[in-house]
């Protein structure tokens, strides 16, 4: 009884930590850092040699937006990528997506528009989208010109943000 009440009592703890949750989802082809950027954004922590598992996974960020607390649930892939597997239900419901590509690999690049289609067929069209060009560490080894991103981006938005995440 003590247990059942200690843990309501937890969730409204937690509740009152945020006023709105939303599902963001992180996707792109396989490789390209996407487990590595959710949790260097979420925990601060990088890993070289990361090996996921498969199933759903789900990182949560904590962010003020204009006085509110907002929670982002952000939904990673768990490897699915690799076998083209990402089913519906991970799309369903998501307000926002980072699409991630490596810019030392073109192919990643190019895959980018089926990832969009895939998305928008199931989110919907207004979904907000972030392109992320990853690994820019590797500058020698650039492979996608900045002009190409740059252009891809345009062709689906007006708006431009660099994001870098350290
Ligand atoms: N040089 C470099 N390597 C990265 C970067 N981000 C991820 N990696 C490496 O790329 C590989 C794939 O990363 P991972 O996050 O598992 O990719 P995912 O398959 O898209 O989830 C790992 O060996 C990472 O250490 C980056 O910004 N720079
Ligand atoms: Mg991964």
């Amino acid at each position: 009884m003590k247990e059942v009440r200690e843990n309501k009592e937890k969730r409204e703890r937690e509740k009152d930590l945020y006023d709105y949750v939303t599902k963001i989802i992180i996707i792109g082809e396989s490789n390209v850092g996407k487990t590595n950027i959710l949790s260097m954004y979420c925990k601060g922590e990088f890993n070289d040699s990361f090996k996921s598992t498969l199933g759903v996974e789900f990182s949560i960020k904590n962010i003020i937006v204009k006085d509110l607390n907002l929670r982002m649930q952000i939904w990673d892939t768990a490897g699915q990528e690799r076998f083209r597997s990402v089913t519906n239900v991970f799309y369903k419901n998501s307000t926002g997506a980072f699409i991630v590509f490596d810019i030392t690999r073109f192919s990643s690049f190019s895959a980018i528009d089926k990832w969009i289609k895939d998305l928008k067929d199931v989110a919907g069209e207004k979904i907000c989208i972030i392109l992320i060009g990853n690994k820019s560490d590797l500058e020698e080894h650039r492979a996608v010109s900045k002009e190409e991103a740059l252009n891809k981006a345009s062709q689906y938005s007006k708006y431009k943000i660099k994001l870098k995440i350290q």
